[in-house]
This record gives structure tokens, sequence and C-alpha cells, in this order.
């Protein structure tokens, strides 16, 4: 099979957003919204089990008792803390905060060049997944991703594999045409379940997560002066990912 298109997860697999990206951004919306809730490193790597920042929230609230000061009604007042969320975490992406994962770069050059179509598949909002490639790619590079699938525009959020199957279908190929890179064990659930084959590049958060669904497991995409580690599957001798290799694991 022809690879015809990379469809990339953002959060963690793009650039390490969580823990200093969207993690910094609540605690800053809450400091402003005078409420006492603070979300330490490993707090938030068990609320990350939650996909999308509203959702998370209202896990939050529900199940930490964190005591609610306004009267609103809970879904409004989550809306109003997520919007001064977003607007935190695009001035932390707009200060260089975050850089990009390691040879995702070169990797979406080089599709680019080669004619392989870029997509992305998120769980976080629109807004943020455009902020971001927009601040860490540049608009440009941002422009070359022809189908992007976030937030709300599924009912259903990873795990399930609705967001994959948007992707898909804005993109007009079959799974096997497509090849995802994702970084948790609930993106590789959503993409396997949407027919789809995985590459993950682990991150501190997900390192302990089962990764056996994916067809390969590496510690990042690697550069030519900067091998990958293998963790599982086969990398057909590559030290570092590249579209020869996409197209390996498609055959
Ligand atoms: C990302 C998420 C998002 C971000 C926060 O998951 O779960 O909720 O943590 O972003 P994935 P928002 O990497 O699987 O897409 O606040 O915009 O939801």
């Amino acid at each position: 099979m022809t690879l015809k298109a990379l469809i990339f997860d953002v959060d963690g697999t793009i650039a390490q957003t969580e823990r200093d990206g969207h993690r910094v951004a609540f605690n800053l919306a809450f400091e402003s919204a005078g409420l006492p809730w603070r979300w330490d490193v490993e707090t938030y790597g068990k609320l990350l089990e939650i996909g999308g920042g509203k959702e998370r929230l209202k896990h939050y609230i529900t199940h930490y008792k964190a005591d609610l000061p306004q009267k609103q009604p809970l879904d409004n007042f989550i809306r109003h803390l997520h919007s001064e969320k977003s607007r935190y975490y695009a001035e932390l992406l707009a200060s260089d905060a975050i850089p990009l994962r390691i040879g995702i770069k070169r990797l979406i050059t080089s599709a680019r060049q080669q004619g392989i179509k870029l997509a992305i598949a998120s769980t976080a909002s629109v807004e943020n997944v455009r902020v971001l490639l927009d601040t860490s790619l540049g608009e440009e590079m941002a422009s070359w991703f022809e189908v992007i699938c976030a937030g709300d525009m599924v009912e259903k959020k990873k795990p399930a594999p609705d967001i994959y199957l948007l992707a898909l279908k804005k993109l007009g190929f079959s799974s096997k045409e497509c090849l995802v890179i994702e970084d948790t064990n609930q993106g590789l659930t959503a993409s396997y379940e949407a027919g789809l084959k995985t590459v993950i590049t682990i991150n501190d958060y997900s390192k302990n997560q089962d990764f056996d669904r994916a067809v390969l497991v590496l510690n990042h995409l690697g550069e030519p002066d900067l091998p990958f580690e293998v963790i599982k599957g086969n990398s057909y001798d590559k030290s570092y990912f590249d579209i020869e290799l996409a197209q390996k694991i498609v055959n």
C-alpha cells in the first residue's frame, strides 16, 4: 500500500505541551479566578486520563470535591474558566516556552516535499491546536496541514475512534493508506479502533502505558545525528523516523 498521509496527534507528540503548557495555563486561570486549586505535575498526570480541557475541569470538580465559589451553572463556569486557560496557553506559546519534539519539523518538511498529506487528530480545542501549530511551526508550515480535526468536532473524544474516523473522511483515504504518530495509550486506542497503524513517541507522562497495539514505539522521532531508541517494533535498521520508514510500515 502506498503511504498517502501522516496523521499527527498534537499535545505530547508535536510538542511537550501538557506539563509545561496546558497544566501551567490551567493553574494561571485558577489563580486569576481567585480559586485555590493548583495542579502539580503528578496530579496533572492522573487528570490526563480525562481527555479534553473542559472535560478534565468537570472531572476535577466532581471527583476531587473542589469547592466552587460561584453559583452559576457548572457548564457556564467551566466554559469561562477554559477560555481564560486558553488565553494563558496562547501567551505561554508566544513566549517560546515550549519547543517542538525532536524530528517533528524534519518529518513534516519531508512529507510536504514528497507529496504526503498532513493531518491533525487532537482532543484539544481547535483554537489551542491552531495556536500551537502557528507559534511553533510558523504560519506557513502550519498551513501544510490540510486537515485539522480537533476538540468538539466530534461528540466522543479519544479513546473513542471518532476523531480519527473524521480525519480519514476529510482526507478521503482509507486507514491502510495512512500512518498515525501518537504519544499515549488513549490516542493509540482511538487510532487502532479506527483501523490505523500507529507509531508512538513516548514521553514522561505516557512512558509506562501499554503500547502493545502500536507498530513501533520510540523515545522520539530522532534526527540523522540523534538516533532514536526503539522500545518496541521493527525500525528496518533506520536510526531516525522518515518517510521511507513510514512507507515500509504501511506496506
Ligand atoms: C490533548 C488533551 C487536551 C489538552 C488540553 O489530548 O487531552 O485536552 O490537554 O487542551 P491529545 P484543551 O494529545 O490526545 O489530543 O484545553 O484545548 O482541551
